[in-house]
C-alpha cells in the first residue's frame, strides 16, 4: 500500500513537471537556456541585414540558442519556419510578418502548442491580439509623417504643383501600407503636391531602380522622390543618373532608413533627407523573451526611439555610425 501511494505520488509529480514544460520550457534546460525560432523576412535591404545581425549577436550575448531563418520574402516560407519551431518545441518564436495579413491560423496553431510568439519589426492585422504577446518596433505612420512633413516645409514658399513620384515597399507590408499612409495625410494639407506615380519596389536596390527608370520614361516633370527605404531610393539614384539627371537637385529624394549607404548618399546631397529606423532590435527583443518565457507581463507594444537626418546632420553622424 505505500509503495502504491509512493507511485502515486511520483507519477503526480512527473506529471506536474511536464505540465510546467508545456507552459514555455519544454526545451529549457536547468540552467534556464531558453531556445528562440526566429523566422526572418529576408535579405532584402541593408535595413534588414542590420537587423539579422543585430538579432544574431544579441542571441549570443543573451545566452538565447537561436533557430534562423531566412523566408526570401515568401509568407509561405515563414509560415513553414515557424511550423517547424513549434513541432521544435522551442520555448518563444519571433517574426518579423513579410506581409500583414494571413497569420491566423499559424498564430493559433502556435498559441495552442503554449509557445508565446512575439512581433518584431513589422505588425500582423490580425483582430484577436491574444496571438501574439507584444509587438516590438517602428512606428511607421509617424516615419511617413515626418517624411511629409519635411516636404511641407522644404515648399512652404513654392506656389507650383510639385510632382511626386512613390517607390513603395514590399506590397501588402506593415511598413509600405503605414509609410504612404502617414505621408499621405501630411501632405494632403495642400493639394499643390501631387502623388503622380506610386508603385512597389519591393524594398531593394534593383526593382527600384527598375521602376524609377520607368518613371523617368514616364514622367517629364518630376520634381520630388519619396522612397519607402534607402535602398529603393540608392537604386533610384542609378536611374536618375543614368538619365542624365542630378539626384538631390533636379529631383530631391526622401528616404526611410538611416542605413550606411543612405547617409553616405545624404552625406553626399544625392538624397535630401532620411527618416531613422532603427534595425537594432535585438537586445530589446532578448529581454522581451526572457520575460515572456518566465511568464512576466510585457507591455502590449514597444516602440522604437528614432530620429531623421538633413545633409548637414548626416555628415556629422556618419563616422559613429553602427550600421
Ligand atoms: O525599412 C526596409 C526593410 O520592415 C522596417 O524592411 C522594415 C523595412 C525597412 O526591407 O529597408
Amino acid at each position: 500500500m505505500v509503495k502504491r501511494i509512493t507511485t502515486l505520488l511520483l507519477s503526480a509529480a512527473l506529471a506536474a513537471a511536464l505540465a510546467g514544460c508545456g507552459s514555455g520550457g519544454a526545451t529549457s534546460g536547468g540552467d534556464g537556456t531558453i531556445t528562440m525560432g526566429f523566422a526572418q523576412v529576408g535579405a532584402e535591404s541593408g535595413w534588414r541585414t542590420a537587423n539579422t545581425k543585430s538579432v544574431q549577436e544579441s542571441a549570443k550575448a543573451a545566452g538565447v540558442e537561436l533557430k534562423f531563418s531566412d523566408a526570401q520574402q515568401k509568407q509561405e516560407n515563414q509560415i513553414k519556419a515557424i511550423r517547424s519551431y513549434i513541432q521544435q518545441k522551442v520555448d518563444v518564436i519571433a517574426f518579423s510578418p513579410v506581409v500583414e495579413s494571413g497569420w491566423d491560423t499559424v498564430l493559433k496553431e502556435a498559441k495552442d502548442a503554449r509557445i508565446p510568439v512575439i512581433l518584431t519589426d513589422r505588425a500582423v492585422d490580425s483582430k484577436d491580439t491574444s496571438l501574439y504577446r507584444t509587438f516590438l518596433g517602428s512606428d511607421f505612420i509617424e516615419e511617413g509623417k515626418k517624411a511629409g512633413q519635411w516636404l511641407v516645409d522644404q515648399y512652404k514658399d513654392v506656389k507650383d504643383p510639385v510632382n511626386i513620384v512613390e517607390l513603395q515597399g514590399t506590397t501588402g507590408s506593415a511598413p509600405a501600407n503605414d509609410r504612404k499612409a502617414g505621408f499621405g495625410q501630411v501632405i494632403a494639407a495642400d493639394p499643390k503636391f501631387k502623388i503622380i506615380a506610386s508603385q512597389t519596389g519591393d524594398f531593394t536596390r534593383a526593382k527600384g531602380k527598375e521602376v524609377m527608370d520607368a518613371f523617368l520614361k514616364a514622367n517629364p516633370k518630376i520634381d520630388v522622390l519619396f522612397a519607402h527605404n534607402d535602398d529603393m531610393g540608392l537604386g533610384a539614384i542609378e536611374a536618375i543618373e543614368g538619365a542624365g539627371k542630378v539626384p538631390g537637385e533636379d529631383i530631391k529624394i526622401i528616404t526611410i532608413d538611416a542605413v550606411h549607404d543612405g547617409m553616405q548618399a545624404l552625406a553626399d546631397g544625392k538624397i535630401n533627407y532620411i527618416v531613422e529606423c532603427s534595425p537594432l532590435l535585438g537586445p530589446q527583443l532578448m529581454d522581451l523573451s526572457k520575460k515572456v518565457v518566465k511568464g512576466e507581463q510585457v507591455p502590449a507594444r514597444v516602440v522604437t526611439e528614432e530620429t531623421a537626418f538633413t545633409q548637414e546632420q548626416a555628415k556629422q553622424a556618419l563616422p559613429s555610425r553602427k550600421y
